[in-house]
């Protein structure tokens, strides 16, 4: 196994420029909450003018929810108290409408046009309060230090609620989240100033921004970019987020994104050589094992230094078009990575995901990676959303596009505070981060910034935005750059002179045009394949024909000694007494005294592979008791409850097993598994499907990553997907995990796609996927009945010697009498071969597929070669003609065995839904199938249904 890299410990050490000034804020209110060494500096710096003592205020009571208390009581006995009593009470809701309704009232459109508060929410009079009441004195009113008449409460109460920031908290039940809000926004008013140093770093970041999209605009004149103008502020923003999250110790940042401004981030935040995309732009010879992709989905990974030279790395994930889909595969990655460093606090590795405001709210995966966010088996820690709200999708108004009041609304769902930013306001922007992601650093949970700005263009280049939405791009149009209203703004202050301005933007279009002089030489290509030292020792390309080469088999004494360790339980456990007869027959099988079922044959991958180091994940719904019961991978003390994982308990020193209940959801989970896979290539990663049907609510994970991430962006994955497939009576559900859609995806070694029958198949084909030396998915078709059929099981030495087999034949008789061969794959051979038996049909051979790809069809025509009096070949499926894998088998055997024999097909006819609704004409179905195919007569399905 690979040496884990050195644990991350987080460094309290906060490097950044962006937030000394903060620092010295906070050190005035206590001098106890900041570094001694900072204490030092300050200690040596002159007093603030003006500045009072740190003052401390109590917590006010939470507005109208205050107790009749015993000074109430006092009051009622002096009516001038008792009108102060009441004055203060209406102050106090005032204050608390403030904080949970002031964000309608900040201005976040930097177009001016949005329309959101009403008045009432805020207004003196919904509280009974009226201009007249404005210079009476307020006490005891909450942090807003010093406020001493309602007039000055009013006013600070605007200033932190309800400027260019406004904070969502309202939906927050726990009152330690709320109050360490408050007391963070109260306290500085909702403001942090910049220093100039960092003022200088925004414009700069600025800059850059700009110059890059306006140099993209004017080379490549008309290809699509999805410009982030009128968004630029997100650089610098990003730049913030990053050495904020460096200074609580973070080491290393995986960003998901979408096409808007993605370049500008790989080139301006990421670190990706500009020179590299303009190659890209240039696109001469596409250099990939693949297809490759477009330049706007590719990714990076480099390091990066903040602006104090602290190093994190970063990486930007590669994504498809479709949006949002990235969301759960990054976070699958950044928990990957944690654990690969041992970073249990979650704290080292942290994910930024970025998403548009119209996908946010109209993808319901979103709310799936939301919900996954604080589960044991899911969390990361807490994501950093932001949503680069340009206020439209492609051309729809958010009044089309979502029924919310934000576009960020489904984020409410959960116990985390959202931040509404104006993105033109770059130090109310820079307030949100630090809120944001010290709340994250702070509470493990995740943040969301939603970042107001505009599309300065249509959705791409080539697109007029004036057909659908002309108000705003007339609004846009009279609107100067972000850039220039804040170097005006700097200049101004005098931060920047005019010519420092002017030098910022000579030097970045000097690095413009060298990095394009250097780009006509470069070759292109999606970069490694692999991740630092660990992914490099794995390959993709071909691998048909390797598996002999693989040694999956165990030696005797370790496969004795993993099962003894998976049938025991620690003294004192209270095992289910239906669990413990389950654990006594798998103690037999190991002992060689029964023959080894598929439970047993699945977790003996799992135990022989951990025991030899690796680790092990296993995630999807009920997987730890596993839908059909067999797995009982976790047990239950049935007097406490408390679980025991026999897979975890193996030795010292094993790898980790990891068995995770998933919440209900498919595509976010897969994502993440996949996610997952891609970091920890060296470990085993499954997910596992409740019935294989259910695997098309995460088609796009399939389409769009699993099956081609190789071929686009040179990704390797080693997932393994169980999906539950065969025809059993259930239904047009619960039978069919598409088999032919996975067939229809299989080209160039993609993955591998696999219909097993037995215990020790099941054993091999796992241990392969982490003993070889390539990396591949792999789909495989798992059973239902076959967990319990008495003859789906193997032998000892199954396990011990031997390996994957590529398909498995048998015959009656002697291989000379074999006329027919009837070809299939998954359970139907075992009612086969039941049905040959019955009707003695020594002249049919049955042979079954077990990896249906990558097809091995050498060795499958030298096993036809042995039968000599071959006529016919017949594929034999229960699935209806239009699915399962005839047209796959048809397609890649009919040619080889032209002349040879005659290859034909056996099967229910075409359907549009996968099986019948009923049960019992599935077995008469079934029945004249298997009968047909092994020769013996058939009654007509209708004649025996109508008796
Ligand atoms: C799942 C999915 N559906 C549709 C599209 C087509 N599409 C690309 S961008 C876009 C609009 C996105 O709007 P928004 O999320 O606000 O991002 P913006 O482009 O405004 O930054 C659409 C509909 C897509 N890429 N993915
Ligand atoms: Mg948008």
């Amino acid at each position: 196994m690979t040496p884990e890299p050195e644990p991350i410990t987080a460094s309290p050490s906060f490097s950044n420029l962006a937030f000394v000034e903060k620092l010295y804020f906070d050190y005035l209110q206590d001098p106890e909450s900041v570094d001694p060494t900072w204490r030092a500096y300050f200690r040596e710096l002159p007093a603030p003018a003006g500045r009072a003592a740190p003052a401390s205020f109590p917590r006010p009571a939470n507005g109208a929810a205050r107790a009749p208390s015993g000074a109430a009581l006092a009051a009622a006995e002096d009516p001038g108290r008792a009108r102060g009593e009441a004055f203060q009470f209406k102050v106090d809701r005032l204050v608390q409408a403030y904080r949970e309704h002031g964000h309608l009232h900040a201005r976040l459109d930097p177009l001016g046009l949005e329309r959101r508060g009403t008045e009432a929410a805020i207004g003196l009079a919904t509280f009974g309060l009226s201009e007249a009441d404005l210079d009476l004195p307020v006490a005891d009113v909450g942090r807003s230090a010093g406020a001493r008449t309602l007039r000055e409460l009013v006013a600070r109460l605007q200033e932190t609620y309800c400027r260019t920031l406004g904070v969502e908290l309202a939906h927050l039940h726990d009152m330690d989240l709320r109050s360490w809000l408050e007391e963070r926004m109260e306290r500085t008013r909702n403001h942090i100033t910049l220093t100039p140093d960092v003022e200088r770093f925004m414009l700069r970041k600025l800059t850059e921004a700009e110059l890059f999209e306006q140099f993209l605009g004017t080379r490549f004149l008309g290809a699509k970019r999805f410009s982030l103008e009128g968004g630029e502020g997100l650089v610098p923003m990003l730049e913030l987020v990053i050495d904020r999250a460096v200074g609580h110790g973070v080491k290393d940042i995986a960003i998901g994104m979408a096409h808007r401004g993605r370049l500008n981030v790989l080139a301006n935040v990421v670190g990706k050589p500009v020179r590299q995309i303009f190659a890209e732009f240039r696109d001469r010879a596409i250099i990939s094992a693949g297809g490759g992709d477009v330049k706007y989905h590719l990714g990076y990974q480099g390091e990066h230094a903040t602006p104090e030279g602290a190093p994190v790395t970063l990486s930007l994930a590669f994504n498809p078009s479709h949006l949002e889909w990235i969301d759960t595969v990054v976070q699958g990655k950044v928990r990957a990575r944690q654990d690969r460093y041992r970073d249990l606090a979650r704290s080292g590795v942290l994910p930024i995901v970025i998403h548009g405001d119209a996908a946010f709210a109209g993808q319901g995966i979103v709310a799936e990676s939301l919900n996954m966010s604080l589960l044991d088996g899911y969390t990361v820690g807490g994501t950093i959303h932001i949503v680069v709200n340009n206020q439209v999708g492609f051309t729809t108004s958010p009044r089309d596009g979502r029924s919310t009041f934000y576009a960020t609304d489904v984020a409410r769902m959960l116990q985390i505070p959202v931040f509404h930013v104006n993105g033109e306001d770059l130090e109310a922007v820079a307030q949100a981060v630090l809120l944001a992601v010290d709340f994250r650093q702070r509470f493990r949970s995740d943040a969301v910034i939603d970042f107001w700005c505009y599309r300065k263009y249509g959705h791409n280049e080539g697109d007029e935005p004036a057909f659908t939405q002309p108000v705003m791009y007339q609004a846009i149009q009279r609107k100067p750059s972000l850039r220039q209203a804040y170097a005006a703004q700097l200049v101004e202050k005098k931060v920047v002179s005019p010519e420092d301005v002017d030098a910022l933007s000579a030097e970045a279009r000097r690095k413009l045009d060298e990095a394009y002089q250097a780009s006509s030489a470069i070759a292109v290509s999606p970069g490694p394949p692999v991740m630092e030292g660990v992914r490099a020792r794995y390959r993709g390309g071909p691998i048909a024909g390797t598996s002999a080469r693989i040694a999956t088999a165990v030696a005797p004494d370790v496969l004795s000694a993993v099962g003894r360790g998976l049938t025991s339980t620690p003294q004192g456990f209270h095992v289910h007494p239906k669990v413990a007869k389950l654990l006594e027959a798998r103690a037999e099988m190991v002992d060689g005294r029964r023959p080894v079922d598929w439970g047993m044959g699945e977790a003996l991958a799992y135990g022989t592979l951990a025991w030899e180091g690796a680790r092990v994940r296993l995630s999807g719904q009920d997987v730890r008791r596993g839908t059909f019961s067999h797995r009982h991978a976790v047990l239950f003390d049935q007097q406490t409850g408390r679980p025991y994982a026999p897979l975890s308990n193996l030795r010292e020193g094993q790898g980790v097993v990891e068995l995770r209940d998933s919440p209900l959801s498919e595509a976010g989970v897969l994502g993440f598994e996949y996610g997952y896979s891609l970091e920890m290539p060296d470990g085993l990663t499954i997910w596992e499907a409740q019935f294989g049907d259910f695997v098309n609510a995460a088609q796009v994970i399939i389409d769009q990553f699993l099956s081609s991430s190789e071929a686009k962006w040179n990704r390797l994955s080693g997932l393994v997907l169980l999906l539950p497939h065969g025809m059993e009576g259930q239904g047009p559900e619960h039978s069919s995990a598409r088999l032919e859609r996975f067939l229809e995806l299989s080209v160039d070694d993609n993955w591998q796609v696999m219909n097993l029958t037995t215990p020790a198949q099941i054993f091999h084909a796992l241990r392969r996927q982490v003993l070889a030396d390539w990396r591949k998915p792999l789909v495989v078709m798992s059973p239902k009945s076959l967990l319990r059929h008495p003859e789906a099981v193997s032998s000892l030495a199954d396990f011990t010697q031997g390996g994957l087999r590529y398909f498995i034949a048998d015959e009656l008789g002697d291989p000379s009498e074999v006329t027919r061969v009837v070809l299939c794959s998954g359970k139907i051979a075992y009612e086969l071969r039941a049905a040959r038996a019955a009707a003695e049909a020594r002249q049919v051979a049955i042979v079954r597929l077990e990896q249906l790809y990558p097809l091995n069809t050498s060795d499958l025509l030298a096993q036809l070669g042995r039968y000599g009096g071959l006529r016919e070949v017949v594929w034999v499926q229960e699935e209806p003609r239009n699915m399962g894998a005839w047209e796959f088998v048809n397609l890649h055997l009919s040619p080889l065995l032209r002349g040879a024999a005659e290859l034909s097909c056996l099967s229910r006819p075409p359907s549009a839904s996968p099986a019948a609704g009923s049960a019992t004409r599935h077995k008469l179905e079934q029945a004249a199938l298997v009968q047909q195919a092994v020769g013996a007569p058939v009654e007509p399905v209708a004649a025996q249904a109508s008796r």
